[in-house]
């Protein structure tokens, strides 16, 4: 009783779990969080919060926490450890940065993130810029880039899935948001879109709750969503379903499109995809002929070779169907009035950015400024384009997401001097020189959702205090920017730097705080007066500067991103958990009592042929690599295909077990795509057996 009579309800918004976005309230009493829930008010959720979001404060107080810096005392990757004070942490890392520096040039340390989960990861960049180094390395080749990217080439803008507004068709293709609300797209806005009559189509290998939910589900082979969208953009044009008004006004090379996507009709098209060709076309009139439609894209998209080909198939129908920038369709949101990313990470300091990071030399898209993963450990094993000696990373942990878990465990390995932030040792820390203590959500002021490009801005301010020794990061990485650059650019107080992002908005953090979130103005068909962004100012179906910027013109197929064989029969792939955020939390009890092993999926048919009962262990193998998981046989998945849980490691003392469940020992880093360096994760040739 006198608990929940004492406790007090705080708001903030959820972090750090996926990339947040629900309004919480936080029920704390004597500086310790008792309760999370939904905030009815909450902009983006309405109340709704999910499991892991609710046990989100359960990982502040664990055992497993880093609660002092450390310094490697033994050989790299040993575990032997001295406890060090900030200060020397501090000393210690700008003294190596800057002798790496003085020996190699600026650009021979690299600057690391993971997913982008708060503020931390334009300061990370901020310092990058202002030390000197073009690399600021990110797992962007397969997460956002290539939708951003493939966006603003073709219209001039990063088209997001607008829930805020009524639409007739919601088409979620391969993203499976009542799990992973991916960018604050929660699933509640979309759930109450379909209880007031909006209709579905789920384009998914898997029968997902929505799949079942759907009006029409797709189940196709994983990896070949750009052959799909090219059938789509068959049906619409041949069968004349296209926008007229909008194609003549408002797009460029429709034509060349027409005649190109006429070499993809669906009859031809089932066989690789394995959808029915009656399926194709219902679902190709259904988004010609219902407006507005959104279509929410999800990562699968983006994570394969041929993921530009696959965005941009997908901008195409957005536009020919002229569903780019109405309410309800995939809109660009306007930003509310806030500093600019290029302004608050001091762009202007390294105007030669874009010739001198790593991957300018690998001939990438034009606009991708964060360092795909595969070049960066290519550049430090072998030197090319030139030396990287040493990396800082936050909030990432590469020995689990990255393609190739072999190859980074040699590239950390090779580095002259390796930082690591994290809240807990991962494998990726237990191989550092340095291991920093990081504060994490709910225990310090930060911004959510600045530069996702979803219009909104979310206040996630401090709750209860860190352990005594933890910092946030951008308390960390202003610290290091007094101690190894221009201090004069870096603020006596870090919150400063909260404070430099609301400026143009004339509010301080504590009122920004008040109001809970800033939004930008709906304002939709910004075209109509200004144009397209493009060079033509239309969308451009086919891009005009294809050649000049060594890019494919219209979107193209050439197959699956790997052949099966009577060797690697099978097709894998892979969804997010929804009790995980990727490698994150397996150490949290509360969510490991939910989810306790690393499973694999399996149709009955395929476990039956290949002698594989429930629950027993599993040996997955690629031509890269293999791992064990274990079974779950379910009729979801299609017979042919294998669904891997992602992200799992397990430790025993000071031994990090990375190999044995870790889906990326089944992936290769060594086949990537031109335009984002991005290596194939989904429609892999696998294989099972019984362990
Ligand atoms: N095979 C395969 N690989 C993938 C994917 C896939 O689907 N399949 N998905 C890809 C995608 S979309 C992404 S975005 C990446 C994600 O890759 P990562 O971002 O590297 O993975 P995470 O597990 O999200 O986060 C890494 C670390 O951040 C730490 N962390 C959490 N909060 C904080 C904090 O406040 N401060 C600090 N310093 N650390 C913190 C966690 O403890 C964790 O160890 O993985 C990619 N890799
Ligand atoms: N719970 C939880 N939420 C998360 C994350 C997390 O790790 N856990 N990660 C966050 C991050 S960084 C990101 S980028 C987003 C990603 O979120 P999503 O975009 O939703 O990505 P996934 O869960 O990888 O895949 C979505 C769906 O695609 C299906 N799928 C698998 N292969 C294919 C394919 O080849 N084609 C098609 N069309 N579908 C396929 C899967 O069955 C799954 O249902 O989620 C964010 N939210
Ligand atoms: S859906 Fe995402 S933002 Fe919402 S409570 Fe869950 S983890 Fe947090
Ligand atoms: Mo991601």
């Amino acid at each position: 009783m006198g608990q929940v009579s004492e406790m007090r309800w705080i708001k903030t918004h959820c972090g750090r779990m996926d990339h947040g976005g629900c309004g919480l309230l936080v029920g704390i009493k004597d500086g310790k969080i008792l309760r999370i829930k939904g905030d009815p008010e909450g902009f983006l959720n309405r109340g709704y919060a999910c499991p892991k979001g609710i046990q989100s404060a359960d990982k502040l107080n664990t055992p497993h926490r880093l609660t002092q810096p450390l310094k490697r005392v033994g050989s790299r990757g040993e575990g032997k450890w001295q406890r060090i004070s900030w200060d020397e942490a501090i000393h210690l890392i700008s003294k190596n940065l800057t002798e790496t520096k003085d020996r190699y040039g600026a650009k021979a340390v690299a600057f690391c993130q993971g997913m982008p989960k708060g503020l931390e990861h334009f300061v990370l960049i901020r310092l990058a810029n202002i030390f000197g180094s073009p690399n600021v390395v990110a797992s962007q080749d397969v997460c956002h880039a290539p939708r951003e990217i493939s966006g603003m080439h073709t219209c001039g803008f990063y088209p997001v899935a607008d829930f805020h507004h009524k639409s007739k068709l919601i088409v979620l293709w391969g993203s499976n948001i009542t799990d992973t609300n991916e960018e604050g797209e929660i699933c509640s806005l979309l759930l109450k879109q379909v209880r007031n009559g909006a209709r579905l189509i789920v384009v998914d290998p898997r029968r997902t709750p929505l799949a079942e939910k759907a009006d029409l589900w797709l189940q196709l082979r994983p990896g070949t969503d750009h052959g799909l969208a090219l059938a789509i953009l068959n049906v619409i044009i041949n069968e004349d379903l296209y926008d007229k008004d909008f194609v003549n006004k408002w797009t460029h090379g429709f034509s060349d499109l027409a005649e190109h996507v006429s070499r993809f009709p669906p009859e031809s098209m089932t066989e690789v995809t394995w959808i029915e060709t009656d399926k194709i076309r219902s679902a190709a009139r259904m988004i010609a002929q219902m407006n507005p439609v959104s279509i929410q894209w999800g990562n699968p998209i983006e994570q394969t070779v041929n993921a530009f080909h696959a965005c941009r198939a997908l901008v195409c129908i957005m536009a020919i169907t002229a569903n780019l920038d109405v309410p309800g369709g995939n809109v660009h949101a306007p930003e509310p009035n806030i500093m600019g990313l290029g302004k608050f990470v001091r762009a202007d300091l390294i105007p030669d950015k874009r010739k001198e990071m790593i991957h300018a030399y690998h001939g990438t898209i034009p606009r991708l400024m964060t360092v795909p993963p595969a070049f960066f450990r290519e550049a430090v094993l072998s030197e090319s384009p030139y030396p990287v000696k040493a990396a800082y990373i936050q909030c990432a942990n590469p020995m689990l997401s990255y393609a190739d878990a072999r190859m980074t465990f040699e590239a950390l390995m090779k580095l002259d001097f390796l930082t690591v932030s994290d809240i807990v040792m991962t494998p990726t820390a237990s191989l550092a020189d340095i291991v920093l203590p990081a504060a994490t959500q709910f225990e310090f002021n930060d911004i959510g959702h600045y530069g996702l490009g979803h219009g909104i801005i979310l206040a996630r301010p401090k709750i209860v205090e860190p352990p005594e020794q933890c910092w946030p990061d951008i308390k960390i990485l202003n610290e290091l920017g007094k101690a190894m650059t221009d201090p004069t650019l870096w603020f006596e107080d870090y919150e400063e730097m909260l404070n430099l992002v609301l400026k143009p908005s004339g509010l301080r953090y504590k009122e920004f705080v008040e109001k809970g979130y800033l939004k930008g103005q709906d304002n939709f068909q910004k075209y109509l007066e200004a144009g397209f962004k493009t060079p033509t100012g239309k969308v451009e179906l086919k891009l005009s500067r294809a050649e000049e910027l060594g890019l494919p013109a219209l979107p193209d197929f050439e197959g699956p991103p790997e052949q099966t064989d009577d060797d690697y029969p099978l097709v894998l792939t892979s969804a997010k958990s929804p009790n995980y955020l990727h490698s994150s939390y397996r150490w949290v009890e509360s969510l490991r009592k939910r989810e306790p092993d690393p499973i694999v999926l399996i149709h009955p048919l395929t476990a039956d042929e290949c002698g594989i009962k429930n629950g027993s262990p599993v040996k997955v193998e690629t031509r890269w690599g293999s791992i064990v998981q274990k079974a779950k046989l379910t009729s979801t998945p299609h017979p042919k295909v294998v669904f891997v849980s992602h992200g799992w490691w397990t430790f025993d003392k000071n031994r990090y077990d990375w190999k044995r469940s870790n889906d990326n020992m089944l992936t290769t880093a060594s086949r990537v795509g031109k335009e984002f360096g991005t290596p194939n994760l989904k429609g892999i040739a696998c294989r099972v057996s019984p362990v």
